[in-house]
């Protein structure tokens, strides 16, 4: 890394090095669960202009460092910035969720759809990512990301969140030609946009295949994991892009850590349903572990939080290649206080567990 970073116990750990205590940062920090956010989000008007406004994604991005001792900052943007660049118009509506003006219709949509240039259509990404770096002057390391191919594919073909993902799930059995022209089309954009970020600055990259479990056994590994094996090998042969860590994250992802260990990634995000210990000797040493505490444990008394911050870092055990983190997002109605007391309990608690 061209800069050399204050507290780099992420990137550590990320490469199975020695630290002094766990690192620890939150999925989805930055976000509605803090005042602060809320109230940058009112000033910006809408969530697209938040993210589209290089020093608001900056703002926001530093709000919950300067409350909790984290690890790591992560870009404040969203896994939908592809397809808003392919031209599909996304909107957040607050409360209900992303929305796309021109959703996938038909073959013809898909045929229609380009690579964007990163610089052109995501620049603003790029933009908030060098300004970010230049406030963040070494303190911890930034985390970029993208969604996964399936991920985003199912977005942009449904139009909005799903429940049954019949539109996606249809084309992916009736339409599987049409499914891998979109997920290789995606692959590639993710695989541009990725190198992008880590081109202007970020320091590890992480992608949410946040609907991979949804899938089928057979169809996550030929629609999903796939292409996500693809995006690792053409990012490690790009430029500066060998040495950033890479982060797989698939939710509901528990059968497949074997698979995922597999795939060239640095590190394993694991949601709450696994058992860390389990996780960890099927892993072996191919790559670190990130996770996984169940998100409503935040819920609860400082005390028990405390119980369960222990229990996962004791089933992850002694030595090196644990991140913590949760097993999901941060849910909106959390108190913030609850998120200080997790996250000084992993320092405190971990120390024992790092020579
Ligand atoms: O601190 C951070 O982590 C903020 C950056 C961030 C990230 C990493 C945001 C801001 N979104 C994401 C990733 C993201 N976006 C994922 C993958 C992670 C996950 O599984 O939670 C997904 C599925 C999305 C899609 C999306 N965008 C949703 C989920 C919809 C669904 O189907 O469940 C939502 C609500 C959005 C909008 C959005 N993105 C980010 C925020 C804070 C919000 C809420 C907008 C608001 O009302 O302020």
């Amino acid at each position: 890394m061209s800069e050399k970073l204050l507290n780099d116990r992420l990137l550590r750990a990320l490469r199975r090095q020695p630290v002094d205590v766990t690192p620890v940062w939150i999925m989805r920090q930055a976000g509605r669960y803090l005042p602060e956010y809320r109230a940058t989000r009112q000033r910006a008007g809408d969530f697209m202009t938040l993210c589209k406004t290089p020093e608001l994604a900056c703002e926001v991005t530093l709000q919950p460092l300067q409350r909790f001792d984290l690890d790591a900052a992560i870009l404040f943007s969203d896994i939908l910035t592809i397809p808003d660049a392919m031209g599909l118009g996304l909107s957040v509506v607050e409360n209900k969720g992303p929305r796309f003006a021109r959703p996938l219709r038909s073959a013809n949509d898909i045929r229609k759809l380009a690579v964007p240039d990163v610089e052109a259509g995501l620049g603003y990404v790029l933009d908030a990512v060098r300004l970010i770096k230049r406030e963040l002057h070494g303190k911890v390391p930034l985390i970029g990301f993208a969604g996964s191919p399936w991920t985003i594919a199912t977005y942009m073909i449904e139009g909005a969140s799903s429940k049954n993902f019949s539109l996606a799930k249809g084309m992916l059995y009736g339409q599987p030609d049409r499914m891998h022209q979109l997920l290789d089309i995606l692959s590639r954009s993710i695989t541009d946009y990725l190198n992008g970020q880590i081109a202007a600055g970020v320091d590890v990259v992480m992608i949410f295949d946040s609907w991979g479990g949804i899938l089928s056994h057979a169809a996550y590994l030929e629609f999903s994991l796939e292409y996500m094996r693809r995006i690792v090998r053409d990012i490690r042969t790009a430029g500066r892009g060998s040495e950033a860590p890479i982060i797989l994250f698939t939710k509901g992802g528990g059968l497949w850590i074997d698979d995922l260990a597999g795939s060239g990634c640095d590190a394993v995000g694991l949601d709450w349903t696994m058992d860390i210990e389990s996780a960890r000797s099927i892993a072996g040493d191919r790559v670190a572990l990130q996770g996984n505490l169940d998100t409503a444990v935040l819920y609860s008394s400082p005390a028990t939080i405390r119980r369960h911050v222990a229990e996962v870092l004791a089933g992850f055990g002694k030595g090196d290649g644990h991140v913590f983190n949760l097993g999901h997002g941060i849910h909106p109605d959390i108190d913030p206080d609850k998120v200080a007391v997790l996250v000084d309990a992993v320092h405190e608690l971990s120390r024992p567990y790092h020579k």
